[in-house]
């Protein structure tokens, strides 16, 4: 490969860091991956992978394969360091840096003049200035003998692969000199636009990009309230307003789910505590979905003596396996400890469940006397209502004609 570039060590191989490595593999750089957990370390150095993602099973098998990428327990010296650990939130909504700082200490005494270290985990501002602290604690001179930068993952689970090489890239260094060598890297293999700028813009763009989303699906979600205490339907005046040409809403759900759009707005929350009226608002909103599901679930289910409710969907969003923070799980399960009545559900997308037995759609749709519908799958797209005229129906997600 004719770039300056060669080694790369990626610290995290979960849904950011794992696709990451295999690409790069796949691109010719040698690849250290390194996580944490051992059976994720031996899974991946078999080829195998242990999150799903549509082509990463290819994808690694060919990258391992290659030889280009293997899995450690340890970083090892490279031109690159990427780090792409979790940054969850603890207490009330507050954010949780220690993986990001575990990673600090533990690259450190690989570092050595020239490396550049990149951030992509989401992570509140000034996190990457903190990481540079770090680093020059440890003896090393941030923006002079090292590059440091935050180029924020903006990946769509279920479409990782591709939006890795097509998606636009925001990079921002602590200095000029950091901005530039990232960006002369992932031009090395991204096809989208490399944007520069500093790392505190960089971290707020990422938050404010999630943050939107979670905002304009609170919109919906309220809607949805809304519409259905004046008995309108919702789906109706979504698809009519939009029909305005500068009106587009998005769609209501039966909460919001995943790792990324319920979590990063806290972090612009929890910074800014008394300007983010409406990013903490939208956050209720969309939190407090599930429980309203949970109402219509038990007036309809108080119907019935022996009450059948049929659940369609699991996973956090359509067409994916991810039960990740996934509010049709989390009332599945609500419905089960309240003894609601008896679950039959269906998840097109897993083959088994450990703690719930999976049925076909069509045994869930002749079991079932209330028909629950969480998750907009392809597969329950062709639902209609007169197909369902014996049941009592409530659809979070809009699908049933
Ligand atoms: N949802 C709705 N209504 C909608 C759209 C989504 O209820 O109209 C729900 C989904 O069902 C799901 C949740 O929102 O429960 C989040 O799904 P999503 O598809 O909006 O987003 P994620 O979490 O899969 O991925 C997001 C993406 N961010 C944006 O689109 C701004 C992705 O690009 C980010 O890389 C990712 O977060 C991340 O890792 O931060």
């Amino acid at each position: 490969m004719d770039n300056k570039f060669k080694n790369i060590c990626v610290m995290g191989l979960g849904y950011i860091g794992l696709p990451t490595a295999s690409l790069l593999a796949t691109k010719g750089y040698k690849v250290h991956g390194v996580d944490v957990t051992p059976s994720v370390v031996e899974t991946i150095n078999e080829g195998k992978i242990h999150i799903v993602e549509p082509g990463l099973d290819i994808l690694v098998k060919s990258a391992v394969g290659s030889g280009n990428l293997k899995a450690g327990l340890q970083p090892e010296a490279a031109d690159v360091f990427i780090i792409a650990v979790p940054t969850p939130f603890i207490g009330d909504h507050e954010p949780d840096l220690t993986y990001v700082k575990q990673a600090a200490e533990a690259i450190s005494p690989y570092l050595k003049p020239g490396n550049l270290v990149i951030l992509e985990s989401t992570s509140p501002v000034g996190t990457t200035n903190l990481l540079a602290d770090i680093l020059a604690e440890k003896g090393h001179t941030p923006g002079e003998d090292i590059f440091i930068a935050y180029c924020p993952e903006r990946v769509l689970p279920g479409q990782i692969i591709v939006e890795l090489v097509q998606n636009d890239r925001i990079v921002g260094g602590i200095n000029k000199d950091s901005t530039k060598t990232t960006a002369e890297f992932y031009n090395t293999f991204v096809s989208g636009k490399v944007l520069e700028t500093t790392a505190k813009t960089a971290e707020m763009v990422k938050l404010t990009e999630n943050s939107y989303r979670d905002v304009n699906i609170a919109f919906a979600n309220e809607l949805s309230l809304i519409t259905d205490a004046n008995d309108i339907n919702v789906w109706d005046v979504i698809r009519l307003a939009n029909r305005h040409p500068r009106v587009n809403i998005l769609k209501p759900g039966p909460g919001v789910g995943g790792h990324c759009i319920a979590v990063d707005p806290w972090f612009i929350v929890s910074q800014n505590p008394e300007l983010a009226k409406i990013i903490r608002t939208a956050r209720e909103v969309n939190d407090s979905k599930p429980e309203w599901v949970m109402n219509k679930v038990r007036t309809y289910a108080s119907k019935f003596k022996n009450p059948v409710i049929g659940c369609l969907g699991l996973a956090f969003k359509a067409d994916v396996d991810d039960l990740r923070e996934s509010p049709a799980l989390n009332i599945v399960k609500q419905i089960q400890q309240e003894k609601l009545g008896e679950l039959v559900i269906c998840e097109p997308n897993l083959k088994s469940h450990d703690e719930f037995e999976l049925f076909s759609l069509q045994d869930t749709l002749q079991k079932a006397d209330v028909i629950l519908l969480l998750v907009d799958h392809k597969e329950f797209s062709g639902l209609t209502a007169v197909m369902l005229k014996e049941k009592l129906v409530i659809d979070t997600r809009g699908i049933i004609l």
